[in-house]
Parts: structure tokens; C-alpha cells; sequence
């Protein structure tokens, strides 16, 4: 049974899997299909995307993977880490101060919890070579790829650039002016970008304050996207419109966005909050294919590669006990399994769920549920 934790920031929705203690990430069955069906705002549980919590491989603490709610995999997310960074928190107990190395495809990403509910993510540095966002735009004067281009029969003055995921920003008068479906869905697909884009609309408001409306890659309309904020920023301040510093109003709230002129680095700021726990039934999960832990799966998969901390994970909840390399957490699972009914089994879940939500409470300094 699967067992995820529901997170979001600014209303950017992720289905959060802990997998730190997993081996092989095929092992763990999130195929495509299966991203979308979960994500599905209506057949499934509903999200812009899924993430997992690996474990590291090159010397991070965590390693994070997202997934779109079309099941496509980007590179990285701004949302998704911060909401990644209350997931430990939540998980490790840590405080306001604490800091994590996180692995993704776009490199290392070091999200810190800050006091008040926030996480400041530094994002790195935005990538401004066309071939590196990557778009078929020319590099403009502006020190960044420039053009106007044709979609859904309108002409558009874009720039563009990269968070390790592609973005295309368009400076509007009027927010409430754009067709963010018509020309979002037009835009995401446009052949100046060969990997697809993300799609970001900005009214400046002021030097130091933005608007912006968001169609994203491989999720369509959302409330929020981090790794656009951070772009939006990036394309505004190379065309002069605005400061290094600013504060971005997305429809499901505000971001602070500040871009260090000494290290290039962009710095996020906003908050990440858990909304529930829960287990996917297993139709949902069936629904288009084998489960990941079939009968015989552990026979498949050779001893050495599936380190199962069994410590860690019969408390979590055991998620493969077929597979599990320790002869004594086996005999406890089977000794619990033989001794318990069904009830008591449900009791103990619930009990642990129970216990996490207390614990979260408690942190947030309220009296408990
Ligand atoms: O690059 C993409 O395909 C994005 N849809 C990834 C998700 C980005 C995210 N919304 C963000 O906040 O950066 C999570």
C-alpha cells in the first residue's frame, strides 16, 4: 500500500512519497501512466505532480525527483523543494536555521527552514545560454534569448531563460487581459522550445513588485511555480524592468525573489505546508499495471542493492517485507501479522498517523486536534 503525504506552497499541490530508504528507483513502479492517474483531480487523489524522496548518490542528503501531473519529468521545481524541505522538517523534527543538500537533475539545490512557516531555496544560477534553457531563440541585447513569436494567432515579445527547466516570460500591460489557456497551450508546445516551456505572463507593478499568471509545462494552469518566479525575475531585471530584488504575486500568494549580483545566485523565499497523510487504494494503484512489490519481486532483485533500513522502516510502516534483507524484522512483521486481527492492524495505522499529525500540531505551537 502506498503511503504519501499531500504538501503544497502557494497552492502548487505535490503528492510527497518518502522513498529515502528505497534502492533501485525503477523498483519503486511510478510510470507515467500511474503519475498521471494518481495526480488526476478527478479519478485519482489530484496534484500538479508527484515527488519522491530518495536517497542520495553523490554526496547530498536527499535526493528529489517531481514528476508532472501529465507524468513527464522536469529537471527541477521551486514549490516542490520547498515543500520537499517541510516534508524532512516535519519527518526529522528539525528547526528554523536547518539547511539540506538536495540532489535533483538540475544539480544541487539547498533549501533553509526559516522561522514563520518559510523556506529560502537557493536556486542556483539561472542558465541564459540558449541552448542551456534550452530554446531556439537568438541571444537579444539584453544578454538573454529574445524574440517575438506566433501562437493561437497572436504575436508575442518573450524572453526566456533557465532554472534547469525552460521558461518563456511575457511582459503584459493588462494581467487581466491574457488568455492563459489559449495562449499557455499554445505557448508550452512552441517549436522555439524543443523540451517545451513553462509559460509566465508579468505585469510589472512596480521596480521592486510583479504579477505574474502561470501556464506550466506538463501541468497546465497552476497557481504558483517557483522555478518561474525565480525566471520571471531574471527576464524582467535584463530588460530593465525591474530590481534584483522583488516580490512576485502568483495567484495562490506571494514570493520574494532576490538575485545576488556577487555569486548570480537566486534566492526563493516562501512558504510549504502540509495538508494530509493518506494511503492509495490499491485499484488506484493497479489501475494500469503491476504493482511494485508483486509476489516474487524480492527473488528479482539482487540482495546487495536493496539496503532496507528496517529500523526506519517497520516504524514507518513496512513497504516491501518480501524484500526486506533483515531476517528479524521479517519475523517481527510476520509475528505482528499472525498475533493482530485486522482491526488491531488498522488501530496501529491509524495510532501512527495519529501520532505524526500530534507531532506536527505540537510544532506549530497549537493544542493538538
Ligand atoms: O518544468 C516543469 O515541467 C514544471 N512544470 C515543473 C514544476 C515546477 C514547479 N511548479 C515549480 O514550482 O518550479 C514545481
Amino acid at each position: 500500500m502506498l503511503q504519501f503525504i499531500k504538501y503544497q506552497g502557494l497552492g502548487n499541490d505535490f503528492l510527497m512519497v518518502d522513498a529515502r530508504s528505497s534502492g533501485d528507483d525503477a523498483e519503486l513502479g511510478f510510470t507515467p501512466e500511474r503519475v498521471r492517474r494518481l495526480c488526476d483531480r478527478r479519478f485519482g487523489v489530484g496534484a500538479d505532480g508527484l515527488i519522491l524522496a530518495l536517497p542520495p548518490r553523490v554526496g547530498g542528503e536527499c535526493r528529489m525527483r517531481i514528476f508532472n501531473a501529465d507524468g513527464s519529468e522536469p529537471e527541477m521545481c521551486g514549490n516542490g523543494i520547498r515543500c520537499l524541505a517541510r516534508f524532512l522538517a516535519d519527518s526529522d523534527g528539525d528547526q528554523p536555521g536547518r539547511s539540506w543538500q538536495i540532489e535533483t537533475l538540475a544539480g544541487r539545490i539547498v533549501p533553509e527552514l526559516q522561522g514563520g512557516g518559510l523556506i529560502r531555496v537557493d536556486m542556483g544560477a539561472p542558465m541564459l545560454e540558449p541552448e542551456a534553457v534550452p530554446t531556439a531563440l537568438p541571444m537579444g541585447a539584453a544578454g538573454l534569448p529574445q524574440g517575438v513569436i506566433e501562437a493561437a494567432g497572436e504575436q508575442f515579445t518573450v524572453g526566456a531563460a533557465g532554472m534547469g527547466n525552460p521558461h518563456v516570460v511575457i511582459p503584459v500591460a493588462d494581467l487581466e487581459a491574457i488568455a492563459l489557456e489559449a495562449w499557455g497551450a499554445a505557448l508550452e508546445v512552441h517549436p522555439a522550445f524543443p523540451a517545451r516551456t513553462n509559460v509566465h505572463f508579468v505585469q510589472v507593478l512596480s521596480p521592486d513588485h510583479l504579477a505574474m499568471q502561470v501556464w506550466e509545462r506538463g501541468a497546465g494552469p497552476t497557481l504558483a511555480c517557483g522555478t518561474g518566479a525565480c525566471a520571471v525575475l531574471v527576464v524582467c531585471h535584463r530588460l530593465g524592468l525591474c530590481e534584483r530584488s522583488a516580490r512576485l504575486d502568483l495567484p495562490g500568494g506571494p514570493l520574494l525573489v532576490e538575485w545576488n549580483a556577487d555569486t548570480d545566485h537566486l534566492f526563493m523565499t516562501g512558504p510549504a505546508e502540509a495538508v494530509f497523510d493518506a494511503v492509495v487504494a490499491p485499484e488506484l494503484w493497479d489501475g494500469g499495471g503491476e504493482m511494485p512489490e508483486p509476489a516474487g519481486a524480492a527473488a528479482a532483485v539482487p540482495e546487495a542493492t536493496v539496503a532496507v533500513d528496517c529500523a526506519t522502516t517497520c516504524v514507518n510502516g513496512c513497504i516491501r517485507p518480501e524484500a526486506c534483507a533483515s531476517q528479524e524484522a521479517q519475523d517481527r512483521v510476520a509475528a505482528l501479522l499472525a498475533s493482530s486481527s485486522l482491526d488491531d492492524l488498522v488501530a496501529l495505522a491509524t495510532n501512527s498517523l495519529e501520532a505524526r499529525t500530534r507531532a506536527r500540531v505540537t510544532r506549530h505551537g497549537g493544542s493538538g486536534v
